[in-house]
């Protein structure tokens, strides 16, 4: 991680990676600050994203979702990190590819498959495309298709909160792609000028659809951008979620206290294509083999391994578990109803 602008280093003391000191004496990790249970917390919410997502895939195969499905192989430690320090007032508004976000935030598998088959009774009611959904008392804006749109709502939405005394911090997600837009930049800007506490989580995963960053962005690296705005920029391993954790964590420490605004450059790989429709033909496959093995769950089960927090076999009942419970979330979310054609207008209008 490193740091651009006006500001310091933030967590300078914690370790760059290689693997973990553990003191079992205390059960807390001298250099991450993090117990054994809060570890596998992290991983537990990558599993889930990624079992989900897998089940989901095969679902699209057969013509049994209503949309597309855009995954997040291989950014899961993102949402993950971001949701785990975050508290009950803070504002997200994720992407296509944040499942980590909702389930972070508490979303229930079941939910996730509901609102993907349409049921009535998943976040949206079986109303809007599947892949815009969001639940408010979670603190989560629903996506919306257009790229950037959705972080001037979260700068506005953590302004209304902190007038109303609630001391709120928000968590804007885009992609690399998303950054050319105006609505990035307007959203920035705005939370700069009147320090807002919004983290920008940029998700670069290198690739907007099939663009890759040399046609994106002239800028060196993205995270150069934050001078420009005179906010804190700060880049750091999108695939360590760990180190993440850390980052985020003193982060928001800072601006909940402090307001203003930080653009967080999140180093990451898109794993698979734009979304289930494409098979990623113009991504060379060299560069997907090495970030494969930086995938964030390898990532994270290789640390806890060699800092003795888990064993293998551990992990591995783990991952079990965590398929067992998506198995189930969906026999669940089957039976569940498709909404009643005499419900159609309801939600639409606003009741006078
Ligand atoms: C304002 C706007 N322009 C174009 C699109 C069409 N579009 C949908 S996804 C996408 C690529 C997005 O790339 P990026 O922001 O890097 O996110 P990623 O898909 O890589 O996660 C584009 C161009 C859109 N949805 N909104």
């Amino acid at each position: 991680m490193y740091s651009v602008g006006c500001f310091p280093l933030v967590n300078r003391g914690l370790p760059r990676g290689g693997a973990l000191a553990y003191s079992p004496r205390d059960g807390m990790n001298p250099q991450t600050d993090i117990t054994k249970d809060a570890a596998l917390a992290l991983l537990r919410v990558m599993l889930l994203a990624r079992r989900i997502e897998e089940r989901l895939i095969r679902l699209y195969h057969q013509g049994r979702i209503f949309g597309g499905v855009y995954c997040g192989f291989g950014q899961e430690a993102i949402g993950t990190a971001t949701t785990a320090v975050a508290s009950a007032d803070d504002l997200f508004a994720p992407c296509i590819r944040d499942m980590t976000v909702h389930l972070g935030r508490g979303t229930p598998p079941r939910d996730i498959f509901r609102q993907f088959l349409g049921r009535a009774n998943g976040p949206t009611r079986g109303r809007d495309g599947n892949i815009h959904y969001g639940e408010l008392h979670r603190g989560v804006f629903a996506f919306i298709s257009h790229l950037g749109a959705m972080l001037p709502v979260v700068t506005g939405g953590v302004m209304a909160r902190r007038r109303l005394g609630r001391p709120a911090v928000g968590f804007a997600y885009i992609g690399d792609g998303g950054t050319s837009t105006g609505d990035f930049h307007e959203a920035v800007n705005f939370a700069a000028v009147f320090e807002v506490p919004v983290i920008f989580v940029v998700e670069n995963n290198q690739f907007a659809y099939s663009t890759p960053n040399a046609h994106q962005f002239r800028c060196k690296d993205l995270v150069d951008r934050a001078v420009g705005y005179g906010i804190q920029g700060v880049k750091a391993d999108g695939n360590d979620v760990l180190e993440l954790r850390a980052t985020v964590a003193a982060l928001v420490e800072e601006i909940r206290e402090k307001p203003r605004a930080v653009l967080l450059v999140c180093e990451t790989m898109r794993m698979r294509g734009h979304g289930e429709h494409d098979d990623a033909s113009y991504v060379p496959r060299e560069l997907l083999a090495a970030w494969e093995q930086r995938c964030p769950i390898r990532v994270l089960r290789e640390k806890l391994v060699a800092a003795t927090l888990a064993s293998e076999a551990e992990l591995d009942a783990l991952d079990t578990a965590v398929q067992a419970e998506i198995n189930e979330a969906f026999q669940q979310a089957l039976g569940d109803p498709a909404p009643s054609p005499s419900t159609l207008m309801e939600g639409v209008y606003a009741v006078g």
